[in-house]
């Protein structure tokens, strides 16, 4: 029988050498799975079937102490991989985060060398990424934050992280790269608290930026979940502003430390409209699972994750289609939505005339008030057919 659910490298998933690589070890634990070699997680990757395509920080493929010979033995390994599984490198990104030297951050460190040091670093990164023709940048700032707001004035780290931005912006451009920037945000973890808490703070930061036109956002479900916000809103404020450039999809129970959980593993309400949002509006990016299978898991079970991550999206992906032509959400839709072409047109621009004739109307509150508004019914709805009842 056909699978339905089937992905294929049109439908732009991607996993990070980082992701299905994860071997498990936690504050509490020393690793439970082996460490693979890039080239081994791109086989792991063919294995899982359907993917589009893989990313990297600069060390998941080159150590950073890596000699030159090391160096070139990894990435041709790593080619001849990418070249039998048929697997793209579609997103590359720097570890600004793992190296002692980054302990009080990178971009908005207090020390000038480690601030040179980290944009040298995402030069030297993105030269890596676009050598394996990756189209987009992400930038998190793992690091960039403090425990003690007696550290660090936030408003010259906020210039600090500006600068760089600017400068690599500009390398990218003289160099002919072509890279979107996403910038990922994320309230905690590792640090106690990082700039640039959520989606809303970068879309806003993104203003200030020489060439703002090159930088988007990369939202990711856990970050915004960890600081109990809504994703979907947060996605949607990326997505009408046109900054959607990646997105990092996983799953997190909310108020939780970073769980970096299979897509739509915990919230499968979240997950739906989370989909039916992308979808309604043609999000034609990469979809990124950035999660790791649970630590129990052997590399068999790792391949059932990655597996999940895209069944899931695909699953509800047809869900949201259902939806939209179900008989009862359509009838249920068209209540609640009372149009009027005069009366927003009111509004709609302004000029004095309308303004008059706006003040001049009466508005019956009562009447405004008591028009049915079913939503317990069309959320009971919506539930049912998330839960399989045609
Ligand atoms: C995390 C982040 C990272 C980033 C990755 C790409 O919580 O650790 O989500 O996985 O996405 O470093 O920049
Ligand atoms: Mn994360
Ligand atoms: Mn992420």
């Amino acid at each position: 029988m056909a699978d339905d659910f089937a992905p294929t490298p049109k439908d732009k998933f991607t996993f990070g050498l980082w992701t299905v690589g994860n071997t498990g070890r936690d504050p509490f634990g020393e690793p439970t799975r082996a460490r693979l070699t890039p080239a081994e997680i791109v086989d792991l990757l063919g294995e899982v079937e359907g993917v589009h395509g893989v990313n990297f920080h600069d060390n998941d493929l080159v150590p950073i102490d890596a000699s030159a010979e090391q160096s070139e033995q990894i990435k041709s390994e790593f080619a001849k991989a990418l070249k039998r599984t048929k697997i793209k490198v579609a997103m590359a990104t720097t570890n600004l985060f793992a190296d002692p030297a980054f302990r009080d951050g990178a971009f908005t460190s207090n020390d000038a060398e480690v601030r040179a040091y980290a944009v040298q670093k995402t030069m030297r990164a993105m030269d890596l990424g676009a050598e394996f023709g990756a189209q987009v940048y992400v930038f998190w700032g793992g690091r960039e934050g403090t425990e003690t707001d007696g550290s660090k004035d936030p408003i010259e780290a906020e210039l600090r992280f500006r600068k760089a931005l600017d400068f690599l912006c500009e390398y990218s451009i003289e160099r002919g790269y072509d890279y979107k920037f996403a910038l990922e945000a994320k309230p905690n973890e590792p640090r106690g608290h990082m700039y640039f808490a959520t989606t809303g703070h970068y879309l806003a930061f993104i203003q200030t930026l020489k060439h703002k036109d090159m930088v988007g956002v990369n939202p990711e479900v856990a970050h915004e979940h960890m600081a109990g916000l809504n994703f979907v809103h947060g996605v949607a404020a990326a997505l009408s502003a046109g900054k959607l450039f990646h997105i990092d999809l996983n799953d997190q129970e909310f108020g939780r430390y970073d769980q970096d959980f299979r897509f739509g593993a915990v919230n499968i309400k979240h997950a739906f409209f989370l989909v039916k949002l992308l979808e309604d509006h043609k999000y034609a990016g990469f979809k990124h699972f950035d999660a790791h299978a649970y630590r129990t898991a052997d590399r068999a079970d790792v391949i059932e994750f990655a597996r999940g991550c895209m069944r899931t999206y695909l699953i509800l992906r047809e869900k949201a289609r259902r939806w939209g032509a179900d008989d009862e959400v359509r009838k249920l839709l068209k209540q609640i939505n009372r149009p009027s072409k005069d009366l927003d047109g009111l509004w709609g621009g302004y000029s004095r005339a309308h303004a008059e004739t706006l003040l001049g109307m009466t508005f019956d509150r009562g009447a405004m008030a008591s028009r049915p508004l079913p939503y317990e019914r069309l959320d009971q709805r919506t539930m049912e057919i998330l839960m399989g009842i045609e």
